[in-house]
């Protein structure tokens, strides 16, 4: 993450201006939203993009030859190509929309693990992993006779690299991990650990919830086989996500639903699959959020990810501090490297308490496991409350939320 620029490359006004939902007032206080990690706020020109598909082009995709039709499609198509450009893949063929970074998670673990998971390989995890990230892989396991196995994590929330490379033998058939926690907000070491698992022939899965909206992303140069993502978290619709796959190891795994778009010939005889990747998108996609996902992706390129990752770090660091100099704090999540994730706990104070307190000061947290409950069970804590930045938060804000804080602690503890 490159910290040499600052917030004077962020226009924050000019941000805030394309979001009117942070215009408004929740429980009678200007809204602040620190629940980003959960999904983020979408800018004017994503409603603009859904809201003009269904009033001027509205049509199903790659089946009719009619104008409409062939407008949706280009757009669904041009949105294929500005994924592909955003996250660094050589074609566009190799980009799969998904409903999220849950289904990209469950198509490889279901298609490729029961393909290439047999009794006894091992299937490695980390110990920070979101459930999407370790449920699917648990199930494809029992079914498979498969053992998973854990990356264990240090008190500051980061990868052991030492009992990593213990870990990854010839026994190793998929090492899965995020690229950022959810939780923690952890940056791990991806290029490092897929050059271990490779090194074992491997496959590696990144579950890219997190980082895509906060740091350069580069498939290729990761050298990553799987990488999967959500479009509500980096300021684009709801339901849609993608799913990267190299074409060598798509192309060897077998669909994950059946249906229309994804042959090529049915007869009762017997189907041949389409081609990459319309053999993984069964079915109508969801196809106004993914045209209007582009201007998602255009928002933040035109933002510049190192602009973005810089004003974001500055927040990270402020809000830290901030919150390390109140008495009863506890941050959970302490690594050198983090995205802009802060969970904490208040000594005394249940972190459920803490949100609806917080909230009622029009301030949005979000409390709980945050969908990591083993990673709860690490700490010896059963949740915390999360405060997550993006690029339309201020100082100020943070400033505004420390003092809630405070008068929170000093009122109910
Ligand atoms: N985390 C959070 O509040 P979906 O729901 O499929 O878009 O993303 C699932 C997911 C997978 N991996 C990571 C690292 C995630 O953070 C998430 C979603 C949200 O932290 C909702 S639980």
């Amino acid at each position: 993450m490159s910290n040499t620029l600052t917030s004077q490359h962020i226009d924050i006004e000019h941000i805030r201006s394309q979001f009117q939902v942070l215009h408004q007032e929740v429980n009678g206080k200007p809204l602040i939203y620190f629940d980003n990690a959960a999904t983020n706020q979408k800018p004017q020109r994503v409603i603009d993009a859904l809201v003009h598909h269904y009033q001027n082009d509205n049509a199903n995709i790659h089946r009719g030859i009619h104008t409409l039709a062939e407008r949706s499609t280009a757009k669904f198509e041009e949105t294929r190509k500005a994924a592909q450009s955003f996250i660094g893949a050589n074609e566009a063929e190799e980009i799969i929309f998904t409903k999220g970074t849950s289904e990209s998670i469950n198509l490889v673990a279901s298609s490729w693990g029961r393909k290439f998971l047999s009794e006894g390989d091992e299937v490695l995890i980390s110990a920070m992993e979101h459930h999407s990230n370790i449920v699917p892989w648990q199930m494809i396991c029992e079914e498979k006779g498969a053992i998973l196995k854990v990356m264990p994590i240090n008190e500051a929330g980061e990868l052991i690299l030492s009992e990593v490379e213990k870990l990854i033998t010839d026994k190793t058939k998929m090492v899965a991990f995020n690229h950022a926690s959810n939780t923690l907000g952890t940056v791990n070491p991806v290029k490092e650990i897929t050059a271990m698992a490779h090194a074992v022939g491997a496959k590696v899965l990144i579950d890219g919830a997190q980082s895509t909206s906060h740091l350069e992303v580069d498939v290729e140069d990761l050298n990553v086989d799987f990488f999967a993502f959500s479009a509500h978290k980096m300021y684009g619709p709801t339901g849609l996500g993608v799913l990267y796959g190299k074409r060598s190891v798509l192309e060897k795994t077998p669909p994950y639903q059946g249906g229309g778009e994804m042959i090529k010939d049915v007869s009762f005889k017997g189907t041949t699959y389409n081609d990459i990747p319309y053999k993984f998108e069964a079915g109508t996609p969801d196809i106004a959020n993914v045209i209007a996902f582009k201007e998602a992706i255009d928002f933040i390129q035109e933002l510049g990810k190192d602009n973005i990752a810089a004003y974001e770090h500055e927040l990270l660091e402020y809000g830290t501090e901030k919150l390390s100099q109140i008495d009863g704090v506890r941050i959970i999540g302490t690594a050198q490297q983090k995205v802009s994730v802060i969970s904490f706990e208040v000594e005394g104070i249940h972190h459920f308490d803490l949100g609806m307190w917080l909230d009622a000061k029009g301030i949005a947290v979000r409390t709980g496991h945050h969908c990591t409950q083993p990673l709860m069970d690490h700490f010896c804590i059963e949740g915390t409350a999360r405060a997550s930045f993006s690029v339309y938060n201020t100082k100020a804000e943070i400033d505004t939320f420390i003092v809630a804080l405070k008068d929170i602690i000093t009122k109910f503890k």
